[in-house]
């Protein structure tokens, strides 16, 4: 299971038992409970549609309790997960001025306000300290419109 997923609303998710062991897939939205299934075949796949409402759903396996995934979901084709680098890229973004939100499982969310101009390609790097908490090999960045 991968840590963390990011898709956008109303998504397909599939998801796929590896194992030829019993897991169950029991996901929330905030306090919204949105499935809970038993998954005790080896190769079963069992496909939902992800809620219309972005937000963070967590997602964990009552019987292994290490097994936690968080599937981020947006409303606007503006995020991006980072790659095994770190790097990340989010194209075809109209001209504006914008929040760039930098999320990870572990470290405190951080946004920087950015203005594009038509054409305009920009470089955004975000560093947490050490002390923050652990690698941020699996974060994820969004971008939303200033209202
Ligand atoms: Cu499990």
């Amino acid at each position: 299971m991968p840590p963390v997923v990011v898709a956008s609303t109303g998504a397909r998710l599939e998801v796929i038992n590896s194992d030829s062991l019993l897991h169950n897939v029991h996901a929330s939205l905030r306090t919204t409970p949105l499935f809970n299934v038993a998954m005790p075949l080896q190769g079963q796949h069992y496909t939902k549609e992800l809620p219309r409402t972005a937000g963070g759903i967590q997602v964990r396996c009552d019987l292994h309790p290490w097994m936690h995934a968080v599937i981020q979901t947006f409303d606007h084709p503006y995020f991006a997960l980072t790659d095994a680098l770190g790097s990340y890229r989010i194209a075809d973004i109209p001209s504006g001025k914008y929040k760039l939100i930098f999320w990870h499982q572990r470290l405190p969310q951080r946004t920087v306000d950015l203005s594009l101009g038509p054409g305009e390609a920009l470089e955004r790097t975000m560093e947490w300290e050490a002390a923050e908490g652990s690698s941020p090999s699996d974060c994820s960045a969004s971008e939303r419109s200033v209202s």
